[in-house]
């Protein structure tokens, strides 16, 4: 059945593809639409409690389990996604640095080019001015401040400023299916549609249906519990992350999340309604992960920012028949600096010059020994670092005021401490340390790399 509908469509895509249209360019009906779902400081574990998006982005898909955000911050990470560079070279390098962005390398830009027709809806950067359209994009509606993330937000929709105040993610979820529905119209037209909630992101508030909704119990994990931080730095040993406080963030962080699992049923329903001829990359995913008090560490602004898993690790799922394996899991490092690459290349879009990525296409084979990942100290009390991180380690340099001096340094056996709970150098006693100068060499050379000299 599904070879017959397959040479069916070849036969019809041949016929398509060699009848020039007005005179110069030829129809390439292969090209694929491109759904790509963003969340909000969503951590990784939380995936499991979204039972629609593990059905069809994990079941469906292919589940990364080693996916990183390398720079655990949100705009820093977006600009990340959007270009497919480290923020060293993207310049993006905190959320005030918005219009550092080169909006020429983006992969917004390159798929409109490309005869996409392209449309956000929901959050694009933070302190982009709400007057001002986002680049490449020929619909929006997007929000600006972010204490009104869930209601009454101010948004831009198509140009005009207005307040909306509707909940946020039911908001998106309407104007994702009214696109979905309006592209039904322009069939022979690929697009690509980024959803982009304020959920999970703080102050979490639920829709009324969800926030009484019973959240699973809560089963600490040692990172929460690690007693002994003297092998910490000071920054982390400062902190202090009550119980309750974590509790009650992780509690509404996943109520919040029960409404981006409704929206992500409800467009994929649309998707199967509408019968387009092509068929979509899917692509979830959030911007950064999110502490909830391990290592001491939780509250506004030291949440994301610090280098441990939780708060670099991010879900990520990609889903497109005959392409990513359903149901499959990927443990490859692989990062957000992947997906605009991986989005280029199904779209078969020869970018040309201005798009210059770190990361790779994730339709290919790679083999990535470890990952770069970077922050420059901006609000909070999390000081610059870099770190590399493999499957086996990480090691992490806190710097001076200059960003080039380490003052203080980490190094965990990921496989015997995958809780990263005991810095192997974190006592005075220099003799037992693991050897770190090839590490330290390489993160030097890693902080200046640029596109294929990247990890
Ligand atoms: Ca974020
Ligand atoms: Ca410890
Ligand atoms: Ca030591």
């Amino acid at each position: 059945m599904a070879k017959r509908a397959a040479i069916l469509l070849a036969t019809l895509l041949l016929a398509l593809t060699t009848v020039p249209v007005g005179g110069a360019q030829t129809i390439n009906d292969e090209r694929p639409n491109v759904l790509l779902i963003i969340t909000d400081d969503q951590r990784e574990s939380t995936l499991k409690n979204m039972p629609i998006t593990r059905y069809w982005m994990k079941e469906g898909g292919t589940l990364f389990a080693r996916a990183f955000a390398t720079t655990p911050l949100c705009c820093p990470s977006r600009a990340s996604i959007f270009t497919g560079r480290y923020a060293h070279n993207h310049l993006v390098r905190n959320n005030s640095a918005t219009s550092e962005l080169d909006q020429s390398t983006t992969v917004q830009r390159h798929l409109h080019r490309a005869g996409y027709r392209t449309a956000i809806f929901g959050k694009y950067l933070n302190g982009w001015p709400i007057d001002r359209p986002p680049p490449h994009f020929d619909e929006w509606a997007t929000f600006g401040a972010s204490r009104s993330h869930y209601y009454d937000g101010e948004w831009n929709v198509n140009g005009s400023v207005r307040t909306v105040h509707r909940y946020s993610t039911s908001y998106i979820k309407r104007r994702a299916v009214d696109f979905l529905k309006s592209s039904e119209k322009a069939d022979e037209q690929p697009w690509f549609l980024l959803v982009s909630t304020a959920a999970p992101h703080g102050p979490a508030i639920a829709e009324p249906s969800h926030a009484g909704a019973p959240v699973p119990e809560w089963t600490t994990n040692p990172a929460i519990d690690e007693e002994d931080r003297t092998d910490k730095p000071p920054f982390v040993q400062e902190q202090s992350a009550p119980l309750w406080r974590s509790r009650s963030a992780r509690r509404s962080q996943l109520r919040t999340l029960l409404s981006v699992d409704d929206l992500v049923g409800r467009v994929f329903r649309k998707l199967k309604a509408i019968d387009d001829k092509r068929n979509t990359l899917v692509i979830y995913m959030s911007d950064n992960g999110y502490l909830w008090g391990e290592h001491g560490l939780s509250g506004p602004g030291i949440s994301k920012r610090p280098p441990y898993s939780e708060s670099v690790a991010i879900p990520l799922l990609m889903r497109w028949p005959d392409h990513f394996s359903a149901g499959r899991v990927d443990t490859g490092l692989v990062a957000n600096i992947d997906i605009a690459p991986t989005i280029l290349q199904a779209a078969q879009v020869v970018p040309g010059p201005r798009f210059r990525p770190d990361g790779r296409s994730l339709l290919e084979k790679r083999a990535r020994d470890r990952l770069l990942l970077e922050y420059w100290v901006d609000i909070g009390r999390t000081p610059t670092w870099a770190s590399l991180r493999t499957k086996t380690y990480q090691y992490i340099e806190y710097y001076a005021e200059d960003g080039l001096t380490p003052v203080f340094k980490e190094y965990y056996d990921l496989k015997q401490d995958p809780w990263q709970l005991e810095n192997l150098l974190g006592d005075p006693d220099p003799l037992n340390d693991p050897a770190t100068s090839e590490a330290a060499r390489q993160l030097d050379l890693d902080r200046r790399c640029s596109g294929s000299s990247c990890p």
